[in-house]
């Protein structure tokens, strides 16, 4: 499935050497240097990866849980937030945590979905009605379930942070039905179902990290991109994509993992407190959220964006049937599907 995915390089790591794949490579290099600074007597910091600023709402909730876990084990244990995409971006950090180089990720869902295929669910489009039946559902059974279905990789997945509502954006027209799409150069995710639904809705999906899609804009590389508020505001995206079309078609939420091979050295105790301070970071984080929306849609609302509705989100929901088909697949994955439509039903 993972061979559909376009690679594009960073420029890492770049020499030939012999036996080792460019990802070893940079997980090799970066593990020492990361270990490195970890061997501290007096106790255990975990290194965690983030894409973001250190002031967005994912960043902010990784340092209130660092906070928590020092107080909860006197000062054992703790987190050192690497922000900004220091340790490069989402596909190759996650691979540095299943291998251990890592200790913990914070990622969306896109990158796992070459990982583990349950990851798809919750990405889906339109399955969630809005970010409360996300959030009920993640916080509930189904989302334990995708949580677990990381450990076979290497990963133990500790909570779901928010990611509202993705949209697209673009430099040439606002996105009022599907066919206004049709031919469009959008950037996606480094993932096989983003790839699917954008081909589905006419357009053309381009893989990238994140980290590339301003200046591609910007240099007519691609046409647009789709994402929440926040991310759109923050990489400045709006400055080239002067069109936010609400077509809000994924609820996908983000994840904070922990590598395996990390967590099997902890006590039981240890293990506790991690998870206790995972959990109780989500609410934390949901507010600061909700905040951070409502601040960066107004911020992009006037700069002078055009925003639209779409015509009759409807006409995309139909659109996008065969990616359903093409990624429920199992009838364990249509269980999880039937679990979250059947929380949907309160949520108008
Ligand atoms: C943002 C997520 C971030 C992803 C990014 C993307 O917070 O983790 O890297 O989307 O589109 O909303 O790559």
């Amino acid at each position: 499935m993972g061979d559909r995915i376009i690679r594009r390089g960073r420029g890492l790591a770049s020499f030939p050497q012999p036996g080792l794949s460019r990802r070893q490579m940079i997980a090799s290099g970066l593990s020492a240097m990361l270990l490195a600074g970890c061997s501290k007597a007096s106790g255990t910091t975990f290194r965690v990866a983030e894409i973001h600023p250190s002031n967005y709402p994912t960043s902010m909730a990784i340092t209130e849980m660092g906070r928590l876990i020092e107080g909860y084990s006197d000062g054992k244990l703790s987190m050192k937030l690497y922000a900004g995409g220091q340790l490069g971006e989402e596909r190759d950090t996650l691979e540095m945590t299943t291998f251990g180089g890592i200790d913990m990720n914070r990622v969306s869902l896109g990158p796992l979905n070459s990982i583990e295929p349950m990851t798809n669910i919750p990405g889906l489009p339109f399955i969630f009605k809005n970010v409360a039946h996300m959030r009920d559902a993640m916080d509930g059974a189904p989302g334990r379930q995708v949580l677990r279905s990381l450990e076979p990789h290497g990963l133990i997945g500790l909570c779901f942070y928010d990611s509202g509502a993705r949209s697209f954006y673009n430099t040439k027209r606002p996105i009022r039905k599907p066919e206004d799409m049709k031919g469009m150069k959008l950037r996606v995710q480094n993932s096989d179902l983003f790839v699917s639904l954008i081909q589905e809705l006419g357009g053309n999906p381009t893989p990238m990290p994140l980290g590339e899609v301003y200046q591609s804009l910007v240099q007519g590389v691609i046409d647009g991109a789709e994402n929440n508020w926040p991310s759109y505001f923050e990489g400045r995206h709006f400055e080239a994509a002067k069109y936010y079309s609400l077509t809000q078609h994924v609820i996908a939420p983000e994840l904070l993992v922990m590598s395996r091979q990390r967590w099997e050295k902890l006590s039981a105790s240890e293990q506790e407190i991690v998870r206790k301070s995972a959990d109780e970071s989500v609410p934390y984080m949901r507010k600061l959220w909700d905040l951070k929306t409502l601040d960066a849609e107004k911020a992009v609302r006037a700069s002078g964006v055009e925003v639209n509705e779409v015509d009759d989100q409807q006409a995309f929901v139909d659109r996008v049937q065969p990616v359903w088909s093409e990624y429920i697949k199992t009838p364990a994955e249509q269980k999880l599907v039937d679990e979250i439509a059947e929380m949907g039903v309160d949520h108008a």
